[in-house]
């Protein structure tokens, strides 16, 4: 029984269950009525064990639970802010048109127009300057598309060069 009397004096886990380990196996040899100590053995060195995990386990956790949390949402709001989509469609009564024909926007958006009708369409600023797709390159038919990125406040009127009713407006804030 001097294994024990030295084990109380160990306070490394790892030498603990050494000595614990060596007990047993003396016991099981010679006092073999003494076999139920065996499953408390085994419980013990679980135990120290699983201490050891928690610890290493704690510290990973609360890092990895931080960097997530604080990144998703950020990512999300620069998206939605910085792009919009105007329709080119031909409506209800036949006729083509802008949709929406008012969007409003935050200065730093590209708003992409996408033409989903039959034939060719411009978007041209109604001061002839801001911005314009081109009358000599118009934007194509069947999902061809132009992008403009306003960097200024104002609200900017548009029309279509090839159809003047063609008529619409983005407001930048
Ligand atoms: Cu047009």
């Amino acid at each position: 029984m001097k294994g024990l009397v030295d084990g109380n004096k160990l306070n490394n886990f790892a030498e603990r269950r050494k000595t614990m380990l060596l007990n047993k196996s003396m016991m099981s040899g010679i006092l073999p009525a003494k076999k139920l100590l065996k499953p408390v053995l085994f419980f013990l060195v679980a135990l120290s064990m699983l201490v050891i995990l928690a610890a290493c386990g704690g510290g990973s956790t609360s890092t990895g639970g931080t960097t997530p949390t604080a990144s998703t949402p950020a990512a999300t709001a620069t998206q939605t802010g910085n792009s919009q989509t105007v329709m080119i469609i031909t409506d209800s009564s036949g006729s083509f048109a802008f949709s929406p024909a008012s969007l409003t926007v935050k200065v730093g958006t590209t708003v992409t127009w996408k033409n989903t009708t039959a034939v060719s369409h411009t978007v041209t600023s109604d001061d002839g300057k801001s911005f314009d797709s081109g009358s000599a390159n118009p934007i194509t038919p069947q999902s061809g598309t132009f992008n403009f990125t306003f960097t200024t406040a104002g609200t900017f009127a548009y029309h279509c060069a090839i159809h003047p009713f063609m008529k619409a407006t983005i407001i930048v804030q």
